[in-house]
């Protein structure tokens, strides 16, 4: 065949602004694609929900691809090898209940495992703001292209409306900050230090609906609840994204 340069950009953004348009109104918004997004993102599309990750950087996978300090490996504990296995992450076993794990192949798995669940990917999209109304509940957000962010261009952005939204931003929970500033609440106590054992059972405990209609994950959950943080350990990742799933499932 003889390929046509204007057929070949034709197809990209008829297709793209296809998908932008069905997504302006989706079941459930996961903002951040890092684990426990990725996790939570692909547990709820697959029981059918139209689900979409927004994730401002280039590429899927968040803080997981640098695994710790650069060494392209993760740690994932014994309550969380079941999720490891679930998404046919190759792990083994350091010493008793310590599992690793190549931290690409884990990141390359869970975003298989999302899109094959049918998870709608929106990258290079940040979320800027929020949408709240009469009614007090979350129930969408404000998006505009990465590179209009840093940039600093003065463009102003579009809405999407979703029934629930997951912030699964990590360390600096970006969604519940804009909602508390502007809404008040939630109280937002900070990350604590370093202390593993503490801030992993803390990750699970702390994944919840913070605001009507906003669930947080993932680091973002201890960063608003006041969790340490645990390093390069993973499993509380895996099970805070399962974890929100749940009682989102539960609520649609
Ligand atoms: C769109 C955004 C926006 C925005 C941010 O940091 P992540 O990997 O998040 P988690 O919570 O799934 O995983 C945390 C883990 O990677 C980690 O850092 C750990 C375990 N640390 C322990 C320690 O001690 O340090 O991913 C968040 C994603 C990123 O890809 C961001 O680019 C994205 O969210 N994001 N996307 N709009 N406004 N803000
Ligand atoms: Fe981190």
């Amino acid at each position: 065949m003889t390929l046509d340069e204007i057929t070949i950009s034709r197809a990209i953004i008829s297709d793209y602004m296809h998908t932008l348009l069905e997504y302006m109104e989706m079941d459930v918004a996961i903002v951040g694609g890092g684990p426990s997004g990725l996790v939570c993102s692909a547990l709820i599309a697959e029981k059918g929900y139209k689900v979409g990750l927004i994730e401002k950087k280039l590429s899927i996978g968040g803080g997981m691809w640098g695994g710790g300090m650069m060494f392209p490996r993760i740690v994932v504990q014994s309550e969380a090898k079941r999720l490891l296995e679930r998404f046919n992450i190759t792990h083994s076993e350091f010493s008793p209940g310590y599992y690793t794990a190549r931290s690409i192949e884990a990141v390359s798995k869970l975003t298989t495992a999302a899109v094959d669940a049918g998870v709608e990917f929106f990258n290079l999209t940040t979320v800027e703001d929020v949408m709240v109304k009469g009614d007090g509940r979350l129930s969408g957000l404000v998006i505009n292209w990465q590179p209009v962010e840093a940039t600093g261009l003065h463009v102003d952005p579009l809405t999407i409306r979703c029934r629930m939204i997951v912030d699964a931003t990590g360390h600096d929970a970006v969604i519940a900050h804009y909602v508390s500033k502007k809404m008040g609440k939630p109280d937002i106590k900070g990350e604590g230090t370093m202390w593993a054992d503490n801030a992993e059972s803390a990750v699970v405990t702390h994944t919840k609906e913070v605001f009507p209609g906003l669930f947080v994950c993932g680091m973002a959950a201890n960063a608003v609840s006041g969790g340490h943080r645990m390093g390069p350990v993973f499993g509380g990742m895996f099970l805070s994204g399962e974890s929100a799933a749940v009682q989102i499932l539960q609520q649609l």
